[in-house]
């Protein structure tokens, strides 16, 4: 018997990476090839095999310590006839390095650093899955033994735990499932990625909690994975790129939808009033050639910032864990832009202090820089709250989507002439349909629907703004 210490071999760039993982224990009679740990940097994540076969004495590393190459991960005592590395067959338990060492395997890239690795040898991510399971599964004796507890018995959960690879526990994770609830159709009970979604979806046809009779919903996060479906089957078809605002808005209002409990309030305004005063601002404006056309918009900003005042919760946010509410006391308003490559959202400052005509020209401004993408991240941080106004295109009422941490946004859809009650006959007056998405959280149903009486009141009659 010798003892021989296992190290990190030549791993490319993976310098001073983080364990996230150790698949072996002392005790544990691993073969050549089983995976020992597993290393994460920004890009992907790789498993360490071991070159040798033998019984682990000693580790050498924990989960959260950093290596490189030639870090010594553990000792292992080998067989003398197994041990290939060793030339010396006289010396027992003594320690010799390891001169050669399979090589490594990448599990999953990620981020940015993984499209230009995947892009960089002409493969796509799922292009390397399949290599990555059959190395991972190559190493069920590891995994297993992983799974021992210090009293020499096979924790079910660890065991569970140890039997899939972090790619698939990042998906799980991602999909809100219970690996433990998972038996793995993969080599030696691994579970695999299709484990996970079949899984997933019994849960969802079984009512989410495993029961069976309540068909239809979900189990919390637990929302399986859209199919990938051939369209081409049906017809003729292309394939279109999504851009980068395409791709970052549909994450950023996935994750608001997922994450926030919406309901939306519906209500409208008279602003037949508002109207005729804008109009004569816009006349006055053409006469003397001075300040910039006046939109319906910028009465509603100040509006807005009205409610804001009177129900300051609006302009709230919920901290992360749910126990406080960060109370603001400036007044910043996103206004959502649509810009032929998609829909962004820059935010006006200090919208209390500033006066009609400054916020259309600021309006003007900060939509033409949109829209020729010069908005910088900074410009479309800080918001209160967000209105989300499709009056010039049309539509009577939607459900915007709260745009996150604001706890509510303010829909405005195409103001309409409609006969209204005055209390003795129909009256033709101008109302505009207000559409408040609100966090329920943070926000009760009877103070949405004071804000929006409250937002109706001011618009209806401008000259609340004042008082
Ligand atoms: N009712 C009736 N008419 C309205 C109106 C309303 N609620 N709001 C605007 N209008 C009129 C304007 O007065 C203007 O009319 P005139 O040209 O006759 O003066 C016309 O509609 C066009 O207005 P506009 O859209 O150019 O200007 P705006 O200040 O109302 O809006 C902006 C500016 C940047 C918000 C808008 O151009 C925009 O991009 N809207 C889309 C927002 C969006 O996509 N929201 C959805 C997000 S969720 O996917």
């Amino acid at each position: 018997m010798t003892i021989q210490e296992i190290r990190v071999p030549d791993i490319g760039d993976f310098a001073d990476v983080e364990i996230i993982e150790v698949l072996v224990s002392v005790g544990d009679s691993i073969s050549a090839e089983d995976s020992l740990i597993t290393v994460e940097s920004d890009k992907a994540s790789m498993e360490i095999p071991s070159p040798a076969s033998g019984i682990i004495k000693e580790m050498k590393v924990a989960v959260g310590d950093r290596i490189s190459e030639g870090s010594v991960v553990l000792l292992l005592e080998v067989a003398e006839d197994a041990d290939t590395n060793k030339q010396d067959s006289d010396a027992t338990d003594e320690v010799v390095e390891n001169e050669e060492t399979p090589s490594p395997q990448p599990l999953s890239l990620k981020g940015r650093g993984a499209k230009d690795a995947s892009e960089s040898n002409g493969k796509t991510q799922a292009d390397t899955t399949p290599a990555t399971n059959q190395k991972f599964e190559s190493a069920p004796a590891a995994a297993k033994s992983a799974a021992k507890s210090n009293d020499g018995k096979i924790s079910h959960e660890a065991f569970k735990k140890a039997y899939a690879t972090p790619s698939v526990r990042k998906f799980a994770r991602e999909l809100g499932a219970d690996l433990s609830k998972i038996s793995g159709s993969g080599r030696k009970g691994r579970i695999t990625q299709e484990d996970v979604k079949t899984y997933i979806k019994e849960m969802m046809s079984f009512g989410g909690n495993g029961q069976r009779g309540a068909p239809g919903v979900s189990g919390g996060m637990g929302i399986p994975p859209m199919p990938e479906i051939d369209f081409s089957q049906w017809g003729e078809v292309e394939t279109i790129k999504l851009n980068r605002i395409n791709k970052l808005t549909g994450e950023f209002l996935h994750r608001n939808w997922l994450h926030i409990p919406h309901v939306t309030q519906f209500d409208q305004a008279d602003i037949t009033e508002l109207e005729a005063f804008r109009k004569q601002l816009n006349e006055e404006h053409k006469k003397t050639g001075e300040g910039s056309k006046i939109t319906p918009l910028v009465f509603i900003m100040k509006a807005l910032v009205a409610g804001l005042k009177k129900f300051p919760r609006f302009n709230s946010s919920l901290e992360p864990g749910g126990e406080n509410l960060i109370q603001k006391h400036y007044y910043h308003i996103g206004i959502a832009v649509d810009t032929p490559d998609g829909l962004v959202v820059p935010v006006l400052r200090d919208v209390d202090k500033k006066s009609l005509n400054e916020l259309s020209e600021e309006l003007g401004v900060v939509s033409k820089k949109a829209r020729d993408k010069q908005l910088k991240p900074s410009d479309m941080q800080g918001g209160c709250m967000s209105i989300s106004s499709l009056g010039g295109i049309g539509g009577t009422k939607f459900t915007p989507i709260v745009n996150a941490p604001e706890v509510a946004i303010l829909g405005v859809s195409r103001s309409d002439m409609q006969p209204v009650w005055n209390g003795k006959e129909f009256e033709p007056r101008l109302m505009l349909p207000l559409s408040l998405s609100y966090d329920h959280r943070v926000i009760d149903g009877a103070d949405a629907a004071r804000f929006t009486t409250y937002l109706s009141t001011v618009l209806s009659d401008i000259r609340r703004l004042l008082v």
